[in-house]
């Protein structure tokens, strides 16, 4: 296997700064321990079976399996390659990604590369392929052409398929990384369990209309694992939040988060925070220096947030442990350094679309309804562009709840919310959109042309109507 790939899991800390922008300040060997994913957090790396460097070539298997969520405790879950999540692609901007995929399970299913830029052709949404019957195989092959974090699951009965553990992460490195002692992946989500101890069936009108909330959190597939970290020393987490309907608002006492990237890679200036929210589908790439004494034990929390409708957690949740080691302080780092440029898209000129999302409850036939513009999918009519047009959509959310926007295929900054310019430039592929809000943002479609969902990414969301086609036309 390529040595240049097998960077985050099974080699020591030192190997991570390799080829890294941030020159080291002092030796890295100084700094480095054993590896704090490599217990209770690990996920498999995807074995790439390409000799080329510059080819990712792996088998993915959707298949039935056991789940071992804590220990001793397992669900009946669909995995691909046995394990939740999935394993872990990592990858080099501009490799190519070569993935057999056969799908062992009992019902149909695709792959959808959730922020690569893929073609059209290899997004694993109902416009893009027939499902995968059981049985069937499927190539998938692409670039990733982008430096950040991102990840895979089905695009079919996602509430059923992701819920059931369908999932996995993509890290994808590039030339100037942000120098980090150790680094690894969060992927977030739940579980909510029946009497029977298993993964409870779809639920009621209430769980259709709020998305599915679980009671048992879970960490890289984990319920109550730990991760240990020692004083001085500065982890890099890649978070995925990969649950049904869970916002994440996460807080550490006694700790700050340094956010160095965001759905679609680097950030221009890495900025420090007390708190972070992942809306589902989100990925935010943070530094969480040790400033915790040797010896303590302080938790990752995620706090209360209301998300309309009486939806969301109305009490702070343990989600993970950190252990610090006894031993003694390494010396801080140095602030990480700027990240990439990102150009603010001039959009003079353009005529903004609105795209008004909304619900409401069929009452006769005892269903809640999604909406875009008045329409559920899919019968809501294509937006139609052209490559290299720049697109401004107003996101307007007319009802109460929130429900997290994603776009297929590229990259979005966010201009404005209700009217105020926002303060970061970023590039992102699933935002936030609060009850009653009203969001600009602005894109430009590269060339790829072909059709691109958007939707909701509150799975019972999508499946209710609340998802429609980007028509991109060369
Ligand atoms: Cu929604």
């Amino acid at each position: 296997m390529p040595p240049n790939r097998r960077l985050s899991w099974t080699l020591p800390a030192v190997l991570i700064a390799v080829g890294c922008g941030d020159a080291p300040a002092t030796p890295a060997v100084t700094r480095s321990g054993p590896d704090p994913w490599a217990a209770a957090l690990r996920v498999a790396t995807a074995v790439d079976r390409n000799p080329d460097p510059r080819v990712v070539e792996i088998d993915l298997e959707a298949r039935f399996g056991e789940w071992e969520y804590a220990p001793g405790r397992r669900v009946r879950a669909m995995t691909y390659n046995g394990s939740v999540p999935g394993p872990t692609i990592e990858a080099r901007a501009g490799d190519t990604v070569v993935v057999h995929f056969t799908n062992r399970l009992d019902q149909p299913t695709t792959i959808h590369w959730h922020g690569v830029r893929v073609p059209a052709a290899m997004d694993g949404s109902p416009h893009s392929q027939p499902p995968v019957a059981p049985g069937a195989s499927f190539e998938y092959r692409f670039t990733v052409p982008d430096a950040g974090t991102f990840w895979y699951h089905p695009h079919v009965a996602e509430s059923v398929q992701m819920e059931r553990g369908l999932y996995g992460a993509i890290v994808v490195r590039g030339d100037r990384e942000p120098r980090a002692d150790v680094e690894g992946v969060l992927v977030l989500d739940d579980l909510l369990l029946g009497a029977d101890g298993q993964i409870a069936p779809t639920g009621d009108l209430v769980e259709q209309h709020n998305g599915r909330e679980g009671t048992v959190p879970l960490v890289n597939g984990r319920a109550g694992a730990e991760l240990p970290i020692r004083a001085g020393q500065r982890q890099r987490w890649r978070l995925v939040n990969a649950g049904s309907a869970r916002f994440y608002r996460l807080a550490l006492p006694g700790h700050r988060f340094t956010v160095v990237g965001t759905d679609g890679g680097p950030v221009e200036t890495p900025r420090a925070s007390d708190e972070l929210l992942l809306v589902p589908g989100d990925r935010l790439d943070v530094l969480v220096d040790g400033t915790g004494a040797p010896g303590s034990t302080p938790v990752l929390q995620v706090l209360p947030y209301a998300r309309g409708h009486g939806a969301g957690l109305t009490e702070a949740v343990d989600l993970l442990r950190l252990r610090y080691a006894a031993d003694p302080a390494l010396p801080a780092l140095d602030p990480p350094a700027a990240g990439a440029r990102i150009e603010p898209l001039a959009t003079d000129g353009v005529t903004p679309r609105t795209v008004t999302f909304d619900e409401h409850i069929d009452r006769d036939a005892e269903r809640v309804v999604f909406t875009i513009n008045d329409r559920s999918y899919p019968d809501v009519p294509d937006i139609v562009t052209r490559v290299g047009a720049t697109e401004v959509w107003d996101l307007v959310n007319a009802s109460e709840m929130e429900h997290p926007f994603h776009l297929h295929g590229f990259f979005f900054q966010v201009v404005s919310r209700n009217g105020l310019p926002e303060g970061q430039r970023s590039w992102e592929d699933t935002i936030q959109l609060r009850g009653e809000e009203r969001v600009r943002i602005a894109f430009r479609p590269d060339a790829r042309p072909g059709h691109w969902m958007y939707h909701c990414h509150i799975l019972e969301h999508v499946e209710h109507g609340m998802m429609a086609t980007l028509r991109v036309e060369p």
